[in-house]
């Protein structure tokens, strides 16, 4: 019987308020209004913004739904909906593209102005959300909310993709994945033969090493304080690790001195002030490019001689790897299924959506790279 229309009776994973765990609970999910689209919940990633909810460093309104690297199938859609239609596979967008605010219209920038990231307000664009729980609206988050069997987004918010993509994969391309990825491809534009250092080797780290890589960068160095990173970051294309506890100077230095004055292309891939600075420092004082990647501790800010930009330095950053989500999703998951990049390796857990909690236990004892819940 077609659900389409419905109110859907579903489970998902509510956090009431900050510091506590998930709880699994029966709620209830509104039809798709106009220009939106009800999904069916596949694979959801577990990513570190979605902690940062929990541990209050990111703002968002409680209660609340949270989850923003998910894949599913589209269950129904509401009035005026031309770009997917119920039974495709899609990816939500949390970095939405409408294709007419003046950055979607800017051909390099992708940071939609219709974004529930820079002031969240845990709402769909009509300003309402879908969801309810013991009689109590319940808030999206990030226009995505993928810790749910059933969620709501805006039309310019999700993506189609290749019917036969497995979806407990491509989920991944939701976040973690293509903003690392991106940043060497499309942000940094790594160049064939160029000579990169990677600052920080979680996933979001591992996948820019695979973006570089993929650009045919001849030396990639990777650096961590953890020296077990090393194994997977040299299997995905890494040419050296190393570590900053190992030398009694500071990394910079050590990376000007192994590249003839420094990178090429650096990316911090941390969130964290000194390492910023010291991925700045170790790309080329004339030709080099530092991306930011990872994001700063909240109101915190750098002190920056500008003589390290006179000379030529780049110094840049962008969210979700620099692409303009709803035309590139489609085809970063075509080039997955073409076998250009892999994604299996960032995936070291799948539970069962209930084993949410357990999930995040991993991700805070900095056991996995990526889980991956299935519904
Ligand atoms: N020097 C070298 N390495 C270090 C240091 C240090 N001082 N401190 C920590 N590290 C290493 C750790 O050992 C670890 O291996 C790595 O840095 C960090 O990895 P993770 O697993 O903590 O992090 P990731 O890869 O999952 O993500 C980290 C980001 C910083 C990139 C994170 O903030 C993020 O996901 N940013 C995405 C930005 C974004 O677009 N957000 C919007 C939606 S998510
Ligand atoms: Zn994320
Ligand atoms: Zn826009």
């Amino acid at each position: 019987m077609s659900t389409a229309g419905k109110v859907i009776k579903c489970k998902a994973a509510v956090l009431w308020e900050p510091h506590k765990p998930f709880s699994i609970e029966d709620i209830e999910v509104a039809p798709p209004k106009a220009h939106e689209v009800r999904i069916k919940m596949v694979a959801t990633g577990v990513c570190r913004s979605d902690d940062h909810v929990v541990s209050g460093s990111m703002v968002s309104p409680f209660p609340v739904i949270v989850g923003h690297e998910g894949a599913g199938i589209v269950e129904s859609v509401g009035e005026g909906v031309t770009s997917v239609k119920p039974g495709d596979k899609v990816i939500p967008l949390f970095s939405p593209q409408c294709g007419k605010c003046r950055v979607c219209k800017h051909p390099e920038s992708n940071f939609c102005t219709k974004n529930d990231l820079k002031k969240p307000q845990g709402t769909l664009l009509d300003g309402t959300s879908r969801f309810t729980c013991k009689e109590k609206p319940i808030h999206n988050f990030l226009g995505t909310s993928t810790f749910s069997q059933y969620t709501v987004v805006d039309e310019i918010a999700v993506a189609k993709i290749d019917d036969a993509s497995p979806l407990e994969k491509v989920c991944l391309i939701g976040c973690g994945f293509t903003t690392g990825y991106g940043s060497a491809v499309k942000v940094a534009k790594v160049t064939p033969g160029s000579t990169c250092a990677v600052f920080g080797l979680g996933g979001v780290g591992l996948s820019v090493i695979i973006g570089c890589k993929t650009a045919g960068a001849a030396r990639i160095i990777a650096v961590d304080i953890n020296k077990d990173k090393f194994a997977k970051a040299k299997q995905l294309g890494a040419t050296e690790c190393i570590n900053p506890q190992d030398y009694n100077k500071p990394i910079e230095e050590v990376l000007q001195e192994m590249t003839d004055g420094g990178v090429d292309f650096s990316f911090e891939v941390i969130g964290r002030l000194d390492t910023m600075n010291s991925a700045l420092v170790s790309c080329h004082a004339a030709c080099g490019v530092s991306v930011i990647v990872g994001v700063p501790p909240n109101a915190k800010t750098l002190p920056v001689n500008p003589m390290l930009l006179l000379l030529g330095r780049t110094w840049k950053g962008a969210i979700f790897g620099g692409f303009k989500s709803k035309d590139a999703v489609p085809k970063l998951v075509a080039d997955f299924m073409a076998k250009k990049f892999p994604l299996e390796p960032l995936i070291t857990h799948v539970l069962p959506f209930e084993k949410i909690n357990e999930g995040f236990d991993l991700l805070r004892a900095g056991k996995s790279i990526r889980t991956v819940l299935t519904f």
